[in-house]
């Protein structure tokens, strides 16, 4: 039933029951008065206009010297499986079907209305909290939407610097590992000075059952994650976004400036492009600019804008200067820079690839047994195996690996006698969604179980699955019982 998310108190009180920590780390201190300067008379709004959207590595227009506006902006979360690498595919989920997310570029002082629509077909609910928001959460607290909903919120952007957003929905690691985040530009009054070449690079941490190239479709790895131990440091998402075909272009003699994002979730990236020297960086996506570096930081949910002139031709390798990453676990782009040489600024030979030959982006490849799936009759065993793996990438996230739950948030499954009492309750729970008050093995809980969009096949080897495990009562949930349950009305 999904109009229990038209109850707008239910999830708010469900929404800062899951935030309510991640929240306040996210935006620790209140912010001083804002000085009149970073508002100019000049922001006074005029106008509206549709907010252009790009994916990475292309970035919309400049604002130039347009004044302050009402921008109107619809961004879609979709949850999708695509390639991480040849032959590794991951379900990512997406503000606009890529990771990173849309580049979303404004002007101090414009009205930004927000509207973010999460996908009926996807399974979670989610939210947005952009870095570039002063207010609660970022716009967390009034954005979490369902699926087959979508909210809007507006804000005014008071400080020009880049940002990231990201999702912030419990568990909020989760939701930022499977690549909810991108850039929001806040350019000061009069815009950014006008460069040749504008590009869009976000890095992102992934975690893996399988190790770096193991073939298949790869699910999140929570423990991995948690220990900080990454399989995939990629740049936009996928290794090889910026290499070869995808690698971005330049001519000799043209300035180039990248908005570089950092999503994490957890690593900090030393981002440097070998054989150039930035002229300028704006620190941390702020105001201030350092000129003349080699590798500038990038914190986990942080930015940086780096600019340079290209003087010579060839292939610039952009990495993780954290370098194991760069050659081990994908994070290498490019930049080919096309025109004629300039035997003064480098005389000697200059060659593309140069650093492959030390590691390409492929290495050895772990070989990994790989279950292939029986088109035919499967045996109970296999439902199970396969209701685990539906329960890993559906469940979980809220439930959690050993279905012990969330105190006070998520009920458990573990032992749970709601769950062993009632089959057809269980069915109708996953199918349905489930919201008010229910006890859990003597605790009480009150809040939303979004109804998900599963086959009946899939509901039965979940359910038979987690019955069967955790000291549950090993009920065998077939595919026409679910039928039946749907059947009910
Ligand atoms: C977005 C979070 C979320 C997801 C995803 C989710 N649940 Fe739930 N689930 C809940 C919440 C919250 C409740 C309690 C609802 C209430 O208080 O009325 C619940 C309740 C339940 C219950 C009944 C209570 C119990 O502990 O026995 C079962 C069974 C259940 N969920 C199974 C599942 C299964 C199986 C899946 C995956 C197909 C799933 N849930 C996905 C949040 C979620
Ligand atoms: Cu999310």
């Amino acid at each position: 039933m999904k109009s229990i998310f038209k109850n707008h108190n239910v999830l708010c009180l469900l929404f800062i029951g899951l935030l309510f920590a991640s929240i306040n780390a996210c935006k620790g201190t209140e912010k001083e008065n804002v000085s009149p300067e970073k508002i100019p008379t000049s922001t006074k709004i005029k106008g509206t206009i549709n907010a252009e959207l790009t994916s990475a590595p292309n970035v919309p227009e400049p604002v130039g010297n347009r004044t302050a506006k009402r921008i109107l902006l619809s961004m879609e979360v979709l949850e999708e499986t695509s390639e991480m690498m040849n032959g590794v595919s991951y379900t990512y989920w997406t503000f606009g079907g890529d990771v990173p997310g849309k580049f979303i570029r404004t002007r101090v002082g414009d009205e930004v209305e927000f509207t973010l629509k999460n996908h009926p077909n996807n399974k979670l609910p989610h939210n947005i909290d952009l870095h570039a928001v002063t207010g609660p959460g970022g716009g967390a607290t009034s954005s979490f939407v369902a699926p087959g909903h979508e909210v809007k919120f507006s804000f005014k952007t008071l400080n020009p610097g880049l940002y990231i957003y990201h999702c912030a929905t419990a568990p909020v690691g989760m939701h930022i590992a499977n690549g909810m985040y991108g850039l929001i530009l806040v350019e000061p009054a009069g815009g950014l000075p006008p460069v040749d070449r504008e590009y869009y690079i976000v890095q992102g941490d992934f975690y893996t059952k399988g190790d770096y190239g193991a073939k298949g479709i790869q699910p999140f790895d929570m423990q991995k994650a948690i220990d900080e131990d990454a399989d995939y440091v990629v740049f936009n998402g996928k290794v090889g976004a910026l290499t070869g075909d995808n690698a971005l272009t330049a001519n000799v003699g043209e300035t180039v400036r990248l908005f570089v994002g950092n999503g994490g979730p957890n690593l900090v990236s030393s981002f440097h492009v070998i054989g150039e020297i930035f002229d300028k960086v704006h620190v941390e996506g702020g105001n201030l600019i350092n000129e003349d570096v080699q590798t500038t930081l990038i914190p986990a949910g942080g930015a940086a804008i780096v600019e340079f002139k290209v003087d010579v031709p060839g292939t610039f390798i952009l990495v993780d200067h954290s370098i194991f990453r760069a050659f081990n676990k994908g994070a290498i782009g490019m930049l080919k820079v096309s025109g004629d040489e300039n035997k003064k600024i480098y005389s000697g030979k200059i060659q593309e690839g140069i650093y492959q030959p030390e590691g390409g982006v492929i290495q050895a490849i772990p070989q990994k047994e790989q279950a292939t799936t029986k088109v035919i009759q499967k045996t109970l065993s296999e439902r199970i195996a396969s209701g685990k793996q539906k329960y890993m990438e559906t469940c979980f996230a809220c439930h959690q690996s050993e279905g012990q739950g969330v105190a006070n948030v998520f009920p458990p499954l573990a032992k749970s006698d709601f769950l062993n009492a009632d089959k057809k309750r269980a069915i109708r729970t996953i199918i349905n969604g489930l919201s008010g008050e229910i006890t859990v093995n003597g605790n009480v809980y009150n809040s939303v179980m979004p109804s998900q969009a599963l086959s009946d096949e899939e509901v039965s080897e979940i359910l038979t699955y987690v019955y069967s495990t955790w000291g549950n009562n090993k009920t065998v949930v077939s595919p026409s019982d679910v039928k039946a349950v749907r059947n009910e009305h």
